[in-house]
């Protein structure tokens, strides 16, 4: 039978006599223009990246290999009895472009589950860490202790030719993705149950019924998991997690180094900690209303009030996003059928039909509606992982196929360090005032 390897092995040869031809014949051609406002704000809708694993387009949302996130739950193979597909068809489709069939996730599942043993010394940094370290920061350091496991870096010092690059760092992502979950379910058990001690994993079991074994959750947990790891799985390339990742990853620093920087970057509050701030924020709603649902007053105040102090609402607005995060919808779907009393489920959905209004009434940010992060956290919350500081740990195992998927691709295609061009303010003032000088003699 075909592994995944070798297919991606196809793809890859398909693919590299189209980069080849568009360097050759098109390399000068112009893409886009930067702005002041894009070099100054972040490089916002520069187009200066690129990447076949998802496209996100503003209106629409994401696309995984073209197809919309509906799809991808509807056409991945799905383990019997269960709503959401396996997250190893996931890994299959983001690096081969195809839908797998129940055979190759199938095999897929085994290559994983003999990848997953995770080396006592990993366990060590992270029962060496405080109590009260933040899980994004343990994670991120279990991460690096891997980094003497890369096959890339053995095989790179002994000289390995620039077209085998992708070989051994498909070896270490694919090992990497294996025992993530394992490692976000020990730092789970460790912080929060250090008394229940730590499960072995389920041969029997796939990645996501895996994972919900080890954290010590019952069905519909594993089918939680895999929709979590699915829907964070990839941004297209921009985001400041991928971005990171693939930066990193461009000096060829292996995806150890890689990985754990992309987890730094997901970190951070107006990121993928927002999924943390958004439990944060309605907890200390909650607390203020003493158990009562708000009014839809009592809502519009609280929202009014954040935005005086001069903080964002988090959860809502997002840098190329101008309409409701499918991701965000497909949870609420989730929610409507699995736990539509949730009391924080109602919170959620009476925010819905407050804040974009209060948002463009304040006029600053471009996008009003809810990104992933304004419902995530309430599912995780209503399956009992109510220690939200963990929140993002998942967000990072999701995203962790996309960014590892990105990086295999980018070795295979040779894509070179990243390294772009900075200026000074003062260039900037020169460029404007000669400008101003052209169009007066005009
Ligand atoms: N609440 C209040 N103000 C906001 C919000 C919001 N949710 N979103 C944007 N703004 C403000 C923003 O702070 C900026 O203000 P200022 O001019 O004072 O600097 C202004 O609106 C214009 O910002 P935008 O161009 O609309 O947004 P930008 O592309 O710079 O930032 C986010 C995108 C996602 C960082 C921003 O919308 C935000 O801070 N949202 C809340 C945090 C959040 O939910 N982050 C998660 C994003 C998804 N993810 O998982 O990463
Ligand atoms: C993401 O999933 O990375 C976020 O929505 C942020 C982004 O795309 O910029």
């Amino acid at each position: 039978m075909i592994t995944l390897k070798d297919k991606l092995f196809q793809k890859i040869q398909e693919h590299r006599p189209r980069i080849t031809k568009l360097l050759k014949n098109h390399g000068d051609k112009v893409v886009d223009q930067v702005t002041v406002s894009q070099v100054i704000g972040g490089m916002r809708g520069v187009k200066s990246l690129i990447t076949d694993i998802s496209y996100l387009d503003p209106n629409e949302g994401i696309r995984y290999r073209g197809y919309t996130l509906t799809e991808v739950l509807e056409k991945l193979p799905k383990p019997e009895d269960s709503e959401m597909p396996y997250v190893e068809g996931l890994y299959h489709l983001l690096l081969t472009g195809e839908m797998p069939t129940t055979k190759e996730v199938d095999e897929l599942m085994t290559n994983f589950r003999n990848r997953r043993t995770v080396p006592n010394y990993v366990w060590d940094v992270i029962d060496s860490f405080p109590s009260e370290s933040h899980p994004m920061a343990i994670l991120s350091a279990a991460v690096m202790s891997l980094e003497r496991e890369s096959h890339f870096n053995l095989k790179y010092k002994k000289g390995l030719n620039k077209l085998d690059y992708w070989d051994s760092t498909y070896e270490d992502a694919t090992n990497l993705l294996a025992k993530l979950p394992l490692i976000g379910a020990y730092i789970y058990n460790k912080l929060y149950h250090p008394k229940k001690g730590h499960r072995h994993p389920d041969p029997n079991l796939d990645l996501g019924a895996n994972f919900a074994y080890m954290m010590g959750k019952d069905k519909p947990y594993d089918d939680v998991s895999r929709m979590y790891f699915i829907l964070h799985a990839d941004h297209e390339s921009g985001n400041v997690s991928a971005h990171t990742g693939h930066l990193v990853a461009s000096s060829l620093s292996d995806v150890y180094y890689a990985t754990s920087a992309m987890i730094n970057g997901l970190a951070g509050p107006l990121h993928g900690l927002a999924n943390q701030e958004v439990l944060r924020w309605l907890q200390q709603l909650r607390k203020q209303m003493g158990g009562k649902l708000p009014s839809e007053q009592e809502l519009k105040d609280y929202v009014w009030e954040t935005l005086n102090n001069g903080q964002v609402i988090p959860g809502y607005g997002h840098a190329v996003l101008r309409k409701t995060d499918p991701r965000y919808s497909v949870q609420r779907e989730f929610c409507l059928k699995h736990l539509p009393e949730d009391e924080l489920f109602k919170y959620v959905d009476a925010l819905y039909k407050v804040v974009p209004d209060i948002l463009r009434e304040q006029g600053k940010a471009k996008n009003p509606w809810p990104n992933v992060d304004a419902q995530s956290g309430v599912v995780q919350w209503h399956y009992g992982v109510t220690q939200y500081d963990f929140y993002t740990v998942l967000f990072s195992i999701g995203r962790a196929f996309g960014v590892l998927s990105n990086i295999i691709w980018d070795r295979a295609l040779g894509y070179p360090l990243e390294r772009p061009k900075s200026i000074t303010t003062e260039m900037l003032e020169k460029m404007v005032e000669f400008e101003k000088e052209l169009s007066n003699l005009n």
